[in-house]
């Protein structure tokens, strides 16, 4: 049992999104007491059910376990199995099965919620918990807790070995459905994120995650600090002296999940260089890199030399003379440069910039023997954003230069938005599509306000250039 647990664990830790670092819940079915075999017809969403593969011969298929990821609010799953004959098994709440890893041979309690359980074809008592734990038999320090719950209050708290059980009669061969509400008793999966960067990134973006944790409960988290300075390769910020390098001593401490970066037009070695102290501390720390929309529409400027002279043969196209800023302007900077190129020279000009980044994360994870660092196609997301204006498809955008709130590209809010997207897919795993309006497209900045169908087209976009990018984690994701 131990092994293959330990396979599972290993298992659940390289899956990363929310399992990683979420608690899981765990039921099981158990009908070893009257020999009788469970047939899995049905399991949860975003969950597994197996049989008891570490069991012995027949009981095996006897029992059967239910595992998936318990966030901080309420959740419903159900699964379905069927019984071979008539008899009597039993229902068992617990929780994640994680050996303790400062306690070496030890369990460690991954506390779970239950509430509001519905079983089809038998007959449960009590299912809600409501006012007391009646029906229901609560084994080793599991509790049944009187002000929690996820309908009314009164619901079962139990882990590994603690569980929360009550027999059901079951049926030969009519299928039993089990639903029921979940939460892990822990406020403390909050996923921890430290942010380094440029204006382009650092110092909006961590605003822009807090938004949509608000619209969405796949999210939790925690910003735990921002390394900004301006125009900076990630390298400045790893040189930063030991009393102000905030980056350094938060990933000392191993207790960052997520560290998002941005360099400018190339790679530099201040990513390599986090990337090991990051890991030194924590082995399950991820990194994930932005790749960007280019400043100015160029990449010959911030003092880049790289490009050669592609960097001028891909610009193959005139600025109109620039409008002096007019500061009685809503916008004050002339942004109408971005009007010009079509989308094809857009995409022409960043191609070496993509090109050259990608191979450069690519190179940098084979030491690691897993992925640890992920490309967040924010520049990708851009350009298809820009095409869709051009082509007159984006609802509540006229031209590409509202994009933008100066003529170096700082991101308006709507760029904003589609990079929160994309990182919330890149970090979560999970499809931006159909969370609400963000508060600050809400308000807009250009804008009154943004449609709500620019919104669906922002998070359509980041989803499709997060799946589509080879290095994103989540490529030929649906
Ligand atoms: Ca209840």
């Amino acid at each position: 049992m131990k092994k293959l647990m330990v396979k599972m664990v290993c298992a659940a830790l390289i899956t990363w999104g929310m399992s990683a670092f979420a608690d899981n819940a765990r039921v099981d079915v158990d009908g070893r007491g009257a020999g009788i075999k469970l047939e899995i017809v049905k399991d949860p969403e975003n969950g597994t059910a197996t049989n008891a593969l570490w069991l012995q011969g027949d009981l095996i298929h006897q029992c059967m376990t239910v595992d998936l990821p318990a966030g901080v609010e309420w959740s419903q799953a159900s699964f379905a199995f069927k019984p071979d004959k008539d008899g009597t098994v039993e229902l068992k709440l617990l929780g994640e099965w994680r050996m303790d890893a400062i306690k070496p041979g030890t369990l460690k309690p991954i506390w779970v919620l239950y509430d509001d359980i519905e079983v089809k074809n038998s007959e449960l008592k009590n299912g809600s918990f409501d006012g007391g734990a009646d029906g229901w038999k609560i084994n080793g320090d599991a509790q049944f807790v009187a002000d929690l719950g996820h309908g009314k209050p009164g619901a079962a708290k139990a882990w590994s070995s603690a569980s929360v059980t009550q027999d059901l009669a079951v049926k030969a061969g009519l299928e039993v459905t089990v639903s029921f509400w979940f939460r892990t008793a822990s406020n403390q999966s909050a996923l921890r994120i430290f942010t380094i960067g440029h204006s382009f990134h650092a110092n909006w973006l961590p605003n822009w995650l807090k938004q949509v944790e608000d619209v969405t409960d796949v999210m939790v988290h925690e910003q735990v600090g921002v390394s900004m300075i301006g125009g900076s390769r990630v390298l400045q910020h790893w040189e930063l002296p030991e009393g102000d390098n905030s980056a350094k001593t938060a990933l000392k401490t191993g207790k960052v999940d997520v560290l998002t970066m941005s360099p400018m037009l190339s790679p530099d070695e201040g990513i390599k260089n986090f990337t090991t102290l990051g890991l030194e501390h924590n082995p399950n720390l991820r990194i994930t890199v932005q790749e960007f929309w280019l400043p100015y529409d160029r990449l010959d400027c911030f003092g880049e030399n790289s490009y050669g002279e592609q960097g001028k043969l891909l610009r193959n196209w005139e600025d109109p003379p620039i409008a002096p800023d007019d500061p009685d302007k809503e916008r004050k900077f002339d942004t109408s440069h971005f009007n010009v190129p079509t989308a094809e020279q857009i995409e022409k000009l960043h191609a070496p910039y993509f090109e050259k980044m990608n191979a450069y994360i690519a190179e940098q994870n084979k030491p690691f023997g897993k992925q640890v660092l992920y490309v967040v196609p924010v520049g990708q997301a851009v350009i298809a954003l820009r095409k869709k204006i051009i082509e007159g498809k984006a609802p509540g955008l006229a031209k590409p230069s509202e994009l933008f709130i100066d003529n170096l590209g700082h991101p308006a809010n709507p760029i904003c938005a589609l990079s929160a997207y994309c990182h919330f897919a890149v970090i979560y795993k999970h499809s931006p599509v159909g969370l609400p309006l963000l508060s600050q497209l809400l308000i807009g900045d250009t804008k009154e306000q943004y449609p709500q169908e620019l919104n669906l087209l922002l998070q359509q976009l980041a989803w499709d250039a997060v799946t589509h990018h080879p290095l994103s984690g989540v490529a030929g994701g649906k």
